[in-house]
């Protein structure tokens, strides 16, 4: 026990020092953020985190960004020095696809990855709340008419994409006509299209039951589905992960529903390389209000029994290669990692270890959820 809190204070210091990641109060957390549902915010604030993600979106591109993952293996487009430093959030998520899904890393790294956005909304922007998050399991009986697609120019994340005119989003804060440009894979506006069913015609076989691929996605985050996530798996991360992000769970579904960037669908007028999936995303600001979500049913299960609190478990390699290995190692094969694992950052931040934000209330990490 006490060489373990030994690494993570003396990481903690480190961290600190290097580059002052999350939260002035980290070292201690005495005075933890608190994250609040979208809805939870009043109009001024969402227009604070708006303005802060707008203005990420017209910064320059960050030099230091460095991809670490062969392209012939993420099979993304090139880094475009054009872009923005909005832009180099998401060309990490694209480089790191195959190391930060379906691997150990994929819960501890993205709650990374939403603190030092949150942090660099911050820093760089002037941002001064806490990050938000959108509770699905809200809007589960019914994703298409939720009150976080609202249309204001303003406070709104916006609406549905025009079918007409590739899904693109024609309203909100981040709408086509707005100053909210992406990069990747190549120059567009945001796009979102409402899936019902976002698992027909699943691509890889063996994979899913003929029953899953006719789920209706918003089936997989009602409020008995999240209880079955956090009140279950007892000391089980790899079950918690693997039943939280697997292609027919609400991780996925979420992505799915949303279609368009969140569903890493390539644009119409992408060059016809183009490879959908995962890598961009993180184009949609909603990916950092879901994953925000994802982070808080993590912080619940962890809280739910002592058990869950450290536990960890997990694989570095993928495993999708066909459902037989798939279901023996759902999130990564050999080697694996450990608490003292480093997590790539890809040159925009410090390498964090997975002990490092194994608690939001230590570490390098220092907020709750509402
Ligand atoms: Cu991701």
């Amino acid at each position: 026990m006490l060489p373990h809190l030994k690494t993570i204070l003396s990481a903690a210091v480190a961290l600190l020092a290097l580059s002052g990641v999350p939260g002035a109060d980290a070292a201690a957390c005495k005075n933890p953020a608190v994250r609040k549902e979208w809805r939870a915010l009043t109009k001024t604030e969402r227009v604070e985190w708006i303005d802060a993600v707008k203005c990420l979106a017209q910064l320059p591109h960050d030099e230091n960004l460095t991809p670490t993952v062969n392209r012939s293996i993420s099979n993304i487009v090139a880094l475009n020095a054009s872009g923005s430093y909005y832009d180099d959030f998401v060309y990490m998520h694209m480089d790191l696809n195959t190391r930060i899904h379906f691997t150990g890393l994929f819960l501890p790294w993205h709650r990374w990855y939403v603190a030092v956005y949150e942090n660099a909304l911050k820093t760089k922007c002037g941002f001064r709340g806490a990050s938000p998050y959108w509770d699905w399991v809200k809007d589960s009986a019914d994703v298409h008419d939720s009150p976080i697609f609202d249309a204001d120019p303003e406070s709104g994340l916006g609406g549905w994409g025009d079918p007409a005119n590739d899904f693109r989003v024609p309203n909100g804060a981040f709408s086509n006509t707005s100053d909210f440009h992406l990069t990747y894979p190549s120059p567009h506006t945001l796009r979102r299209n409402y899936t019902l069913q976002p698992l027909l015609n699943f691509p890889l076989p063996g994979f899913l039951t003929a029953a899953d691929e006719q789920l209706d996605g918003n089936a997989t985050f009602t409020p008995a589905e999240r209880d079955k996530l956090v009140n279950g798996f007892v000391g089980d991360f790899k079950g918690f992960q693997s039943y939280f992000e697997s292609f027919n769970g609400s991780h996925g579904a979420v992505h799915l529903t949303l279609g368009g960037d969140l569903g890493g669908t390539c644009p119409d007028d992408a060059p016809s390389d183009c490879v959908g999936g995962p890598t961009f995303s993180a184009n949609e600001p909603i990916f950092w209000l879901h994953h925000g979500m994802v982070d808080r049913l993590w912080t619940q299960w962890q809280d739910k029994h002592p058990e869950n609190k450290h536990a960890f478990f997990g694989g570095s390699v993928e495993a999708l290669e066909n459902a037989t290995y798939y279901k023996e190692f759902p999130n990564g094969a050999a080697p694996f990692f450990n608490l003292n694992s480093t997590m790539p950052s890809d040159g925009l931040f410090p390498q964090p270890r997975i002990a490092d934000v194994m608690s939001t209330t230590a570490g390098m990490l220092c907020y709750v959820y509402e």
